[in-house]
């Protein structure tokens, strides 16, 4: 295995003034023919380019005559032109490749997807189609021509001319090639204009197959709020004539924000009240406007190389999160951030991959777009915007776009604007893009009544991660609030900023002892102990003017009791009596009371027993859930119903944060309902929503009564036509099943006719829904692990991106019993030892079971 470093980081060895590409498309034997304008840099050097083996050469040509071929050589991964053969001054490449996208089924570079054309480049996907310096740090103009029969031929940047068989795009930004695309298919847009506020006309696109125009409407309207939140909350305008979005069916992520033509997975820009969910409407325009932004945090600067990836996407999913906020409501969007958090990046953080949001060191760069580089990426940012204050982050902000403009940079780049905006050292601060691991905060109280001063002694510690066994303390803001016994806040929230291991912080002339509300907003990737009774925890849900702080305290309550209950023994009453308060709060959004009234997740409650030095039982975790989900229905039943009634949302569906919060807390009492009422009420549900987010609820409960099958055949019956909803007919079967048979189910659905395998969403479906039923994938007798494995070993073969994706179902599989770990182990080593495994695949298992 061959590792990349990022100590041998050297610059490529020549400047790339300008490339030239044009394509004869063909789905088996599509021609490519490139000419790049280039000059050494200092010294004349060999000059390497990257290509694989699915690039056939026809011809090489410098400055118009072919080199010896004793100057030429190839391997599978680059050809080399010897520094013999170039002339020591400017020179123009010229390749031409024939490629086959028609057989790429890792959909990665060009390839097919239900008869069109399409590409995806990032990271390293430029090099499968033609020769070419394949690394963010070399940038140029492209100039694209396209001749083909499909009627819509696009490309980057502006169109340049446009007749039946043939168009000619230019870009005039430089850019590196992984944010290069193509486009070329049977195309229908939605259109719309936005004038730039310096003036500049931009038609906007959204393309997507006939038939399907009725449902992007969605996607043009987040994608306006996008572009004018970025100039009014960043100073940041768009600076092409057009902005084209596609939708395509196969697509290995979510979206790809390839300059002015963003490609994105149909299920993020398809949407209508009948066939997406509340969620699918949030996470479109969040979607939408995480790859608009990348124009400027991610394009217009970009990644010196790819250990810099968090540099570009921690960046925007910070501010991508920042436009959530003020879209819908900041509060309920922090609460599921941190959620998100903590069940990803956490997990992966705990386990054999964790690594630093800065890796320096990878085999498979594809395989470290993860929790870690993204959202623990914007936590990082995050935390900086809090020490440095909001005038210093944006004065770092504009100095960063005004230093940085058309480079590709590094994190020290990005850590010298805050420094020299702000004056500010942020040398141990850099520790949180190097290191790896979740630090765990201890804080313990001290009162002394007779002064009236209370004192708040914090430790700080991180275990030893991969390659890392040394942890020295980072700097961490923690948020801190005071309240007074009585409820009223004494001292409102102060960022208190620890740097040492351990660190003590004072506060004077208190009257009473006042209850710490701590880590407020979250305030501080890190794990918070301290020791604090139910009493308390339920007085700061009542009291806490923080709602994230309010919030954690009823998830510390409910988790707290949970691990007890998961270990045979009696405890929630605390947890009850207070949720059953907050329920009947109608002065509190009703988002917040939705996410209150929903239970930690299993796989939340192992994580937590973990944490404790305890083995979790996915079996006992899953009984201990039902059973406190069932004592909260019963002793709010009346409260719950109550809700369930007036939570009903009348008049025409609108995906906005108001009625969607509604819908959430009367889906939230239908669960717990679920529970005791036998299904009736999601049955009546399920035959009269007039929309996916309640229908889908339903669908869900019906499941869980084992009552499913008339509404899972009414759903087939109605939507067997559309990809989108038969993905969630398939993942809510397996997600829903009783764990004892989730593996059962998986397999008789992927028998089906239409489990379309090769299609990256119906793989993510069903893998994706039994990786998400904890005590069914967890099944001691390992059929969630045997059936995972072989079908990772399958799609391997065919996409190995997908599979290693995938593959993290069994990141966390070093903490349960033996019995499991055997199985988990057993499955992950005939992984390792399968024949032709791909370089994504073994990088993964490897780590997993070093
Ligand atoms: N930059 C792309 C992700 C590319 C993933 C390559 N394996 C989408 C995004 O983060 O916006
Ligand atoms: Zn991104």
């Amino acid at each position: 295995p061959i590792a990349r470093h990022l100590a041998d980081y050297r610059p490529y060895p020549f400047v790339l003034n300008e490339t030239r590409l044009e394509f004869q498309l063909a789905p088996s034997a599509t021609r490519v023919r490139a000419e790049l304008a280039l000059r050494p840099r200092a010294g004349l050097e060999d000059l390497v380019l990257d290509g694989g083996k699915g690039l056939r050469l026809i011809s090489l040509a410098i400055d118009g005559a072919a080199p010896d071929p004793a100057h030429v050589s190839r391997d599978d991964e680059v050809l080399t032109i010897a520094a013999a053969a170039l002339p020591d001054a400017p020179f123009t490449l010229r390749t031409e490749v024939e490629i086959d996208p028609s057989a790429n089924t890792a959909f990665e570079g060009l390839y097919m997807s239900g008869g069109m054309f399409c590409t995806q480049c990032e990271a390293e996907g430029f090099r499968h189609i033609t020769f070419y310096p394949d690394r963010p740090d070399v940038m140029a103009p492209f100039r694209v021509s396209i001749h083909s029969d499909k009627p819509v031929l696009l490309s980057n940047g502006n169109p340049v001319a446009q007749r039946e068989g043939f168009a000619e795009w230019h870009d005039p930004w430089p850019k590196p090639s992984y944010l290069f695309a193509l486009v070329a298919g049977d195309l229908v847009a939605i259109s719309d204009r936005f004038a730039t506020r310096s003036g500049r006309e931009v038609d906007l696109n959204v393309w997507v197959r006939p038939g399907d125009q009725d449902r992007a409407g969605f996607a043009m309207e987040s994608l306006i709020k996008s572009m004018r939140w970025d100039e009014d909350v960043y100073g940041r305008e768009y600076d092409l004539d057009v902005f084209n979005i596609v939708a395509v069916d196969d697509f290995n992520m979510g979206a790809m924000e390839n300059k002015g033509l963003n490609i994105f997975n149909s299920k993020l820009v398809l949407a209508s009240p009948e066939t997406a969910t509340d969620a699918d409407y949030e996470r479109i325009e969040a979607v939408i406007a995480h790859e608009y932004f990348h124009n400027w945090t991610g394009n217009r600067i970009t990644c010196r190389d790819w250990f810099q990836l968090c540099l570009k996407e921690g960046l925007t999913v910070f501010r991508d999160q920042q436009f959530t906020s003020d879209m819908r409501s900041a509060p309920v969007k922090r609460i599921e951030d941190v959620r998100t958090l903590r069940a990803r990046q956490f997990r992966e953080d705990q386990g054999p991959l964790a690594h630093p949001p800065r890796p320096d060191r990878y085999e498979e760069i594809n395989n470290f777009y993860t929790a870690t580089v993204y959202e623990k990426g914007a936590e990082v940012i995050g935390m900086l915007k809090r020490l440095v204050g909001d005038d210093g982050y944006a004065r770092a902000l504009d100095l960063y776009f005004d230093r940085h403009d058309g480079e590709a940079a590094t994190i020290e780049d990005w850590l010298k604007v805050f420094e020299d905006a702000t004056g500010r050292d942020l040398a141990q601060f850099k520790r949180w893009y190097t290191d790896a691991g979740t630090p765990r905060l201890t804080m313990a109280e001290d009162w002394d009544a007779e002064a009236g001063r209370l004192r708040l002694d914090f430790t700080q510690a991180t275990a030893p991660t991969p390659g890392q066994d040394d942890k020295p303390p980072r700097v961490i803001p923690i948020a801190i609030g005071l309240i007074s016994p009585n409820g009223d806040e004494v001292l409102p929230t102060q960022v208190l900023e620890m740097t040492e291991a351990r660190q003590s912080f004072g506060f004077d002339s208190l009257g009473a002892r006042p209850v710490v509300s701590a880590l407020r907003g979250f305030s501080a990737p890190v794990m918070l102990e301290r020791l604090l009774d139910d009493a308390t925890r339920a007085f700061l849900l009542a009291h806490d003017t923080d709602p994230f702080a309010r919030w954690e305290a009823g998830r510390d309550l409910a988790l707290s009791a949970l691990v007890v209950l998961s270990q045979g023994r009696e405890a929630g009453a605390d947890y009850v009596d207070a949720i059953g308060r907050l329920a009947a709060d109608d002065g509190a959004d009703p988002a917040f009371r939705a996410l209150c009234l929903t239970l930690p997740g299993e796989e939340e409650i192992a994580t937590r027993l973990s944490e404790q030095g305890t083995t979790p039982d996915p079996d006992a975790i899953h009984e201990a859930r039902d059973g406190l989900a069932r004592r909260l229905a019963e002793a709010h039943a009346d409260l719950l119903a109550g809700l369930f009634e007036r939570m009903a949302v009348a008049g025409p569906y609108a995906p906005d944060a108001e009625p969607a919060a509604r819908r959430a807390l009367r889906i939230a009492a239908l669960g717990l309902l679920n529970r005791i009422d036998g299904g009736d009420r999601a049955e009546v549900l399920f035959g009269t929503a007039g929309n996916m987010t309640e229908r889908m609820a339903a669908l869900s409960c019906l499941l869980r009564r084992g009552r499913g099958q008339a509404a899972l055949q009414a759903m087939h019956d109605r939507f067997g036509d559309n990809r989108l909803v038969m993905d969630k007919w398939f993942s809510v079967q397996v997600m829903a099943a009783p764990p004892a048979e989730a593996a059962a189910v998986a397999h008789r659905l992927a028998r089906r006719g239409d489990f379309d395998w090769k299609n990256p969403n119906r793989f993510r479906a069903l893998l994706g829904g039994l990786a998400a039923n904890h005590a069914g994938f967890h099944a001691a007798d390992g059929a969630g692990y045997d059936f995972t494995a072989d079908w990772l070993m399958k799609m391997d073969k065919a996409n190995p991106q997908i599979a290693a994706r995938m593959s993290t179902a069994f990141e966390t599989w070093p903490r349960y019993d033996a019995t499991r770990r055997d199985r988990a182990r057993g499955a992950l080593g005939r992984i390792a030892a399968m024949a032709g495994i791909s370089r994504n695949l073994r990088e993964m298992v490897t780590r997993m079971i070093a």
